[in-house]
């Protein structure tokens, strides 16, 4: 299966328009009227960064996206992807990245690291517009799941205390994926699921085009997983990797001659 042997699986016409999808940009629309008359998620933005930031705030509440992350569709595909008891990790996240804004770019990272959850935790990211090279999209390492953690740092002065929460800019990678490594620019419509592990290398590309690229991202953690169980459920809300046993596990894992 593509999900093992690539760490990613693109599944095409997943879900319905009209039905999943249609009803977060009906709440996003009447959100960003409710602070500028001339709002709509298809045209350019004329929030200022101040509405800017308050409307990305308010997107993670938003009823269609909770409805999303708890559709029995999403459940049953991470039953079939191989997760025991899947469980919503509640980080989901709608994502606008306006056209020639980088600022929010997420460098290279593996999701497990800073939002943590169960070793075979699953990523769920949703295209709400056309992604590719052009209107911006996630560039993949394939595979890269395969080799666990990979080594990375601490951004903050000194170490990070146990109850530090993380962002993908709190942490960094010691070798980033240079020109030599192949990685993938995904390539997706509104409809199509993007699933992949959370240890798949990913990072945000640029949005060259002149429309918003809209996404959601919505997270499944496994609730019967024994190293999840054993190192009490631990979610990116409340601690950080660096606290967790995660790291010597990967490492365990990742050294050759054992068996996974
Ligand atoms: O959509 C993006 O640009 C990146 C999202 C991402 O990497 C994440 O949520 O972990």
């Amino acid at each position: 299966m593509s999900l093992q042997e690539n760490g990613y699986e693109i599944i095409r016409g997943f879900y319905d328009y009209d039905r999943n999808l249609a009803p977060i940009f009906q709440e996003i629309d009447r959100l960003g009227l409710s602070m500028d008359p001339g709002f709509a998620h298809d045209r350019p933005s004329t929030l200022d960064p101040d509405q800017q930031s308050r409307l990305y705030g308010a997107l993670r509440y938003l009823p269609s996206l909770v409805r999303l992350a708890a559709n029995e569709s999403n459940l049953d595909l991470a039953s079939r992807l191989g997760l025991e008891a899947p469980a919503v990790m509640h980080c989901f996240n709608v994502r606008l990245d306006a056209p020639a804004k980088e600022a929010f770019n997420f460098h290279w990272h593996q999701d497990l690291t800073y939002l943590l959850g169960s070793l075979n935790s699953l990523t769920y990211w949703i295209p709400l517009t056309r992604v590719d090279a052009d209107h911006g999209t996630i560039e993949i390492v394939p595979g890269s799941h395969r080799s666990g953690l990979f080594p990375m740092r601490y951004t903050g002065n000194g170490s990070p205390t146990r109850t530090q929460v993380m962002s993908p800019k709190d942490v960094v990678l010691e070798n980033e994926p240079g020109p030599d490594d192949e990685t993938i620019f995904v390539e997706a419509n509104p409809g199509d699921l993007v699933v992949f592990s959370q240890l798949l290398l990913h990072r945000s590309s640029p949005n060259h085009s002149d429309q918003t690229r809209w996404t959601v991202q919505l997270r499944y953690a496994d609730l019967m997983e024994q190293e999840f169980v054993d190192e009490g459920y631990p979610f990116g809300d409340r601690t950080n990797i660096f606290h967790t046993g995660y790291p010597a596990l990967l490492e365990q894992r990742a050294a050759p001659n054992v068996q996974n």
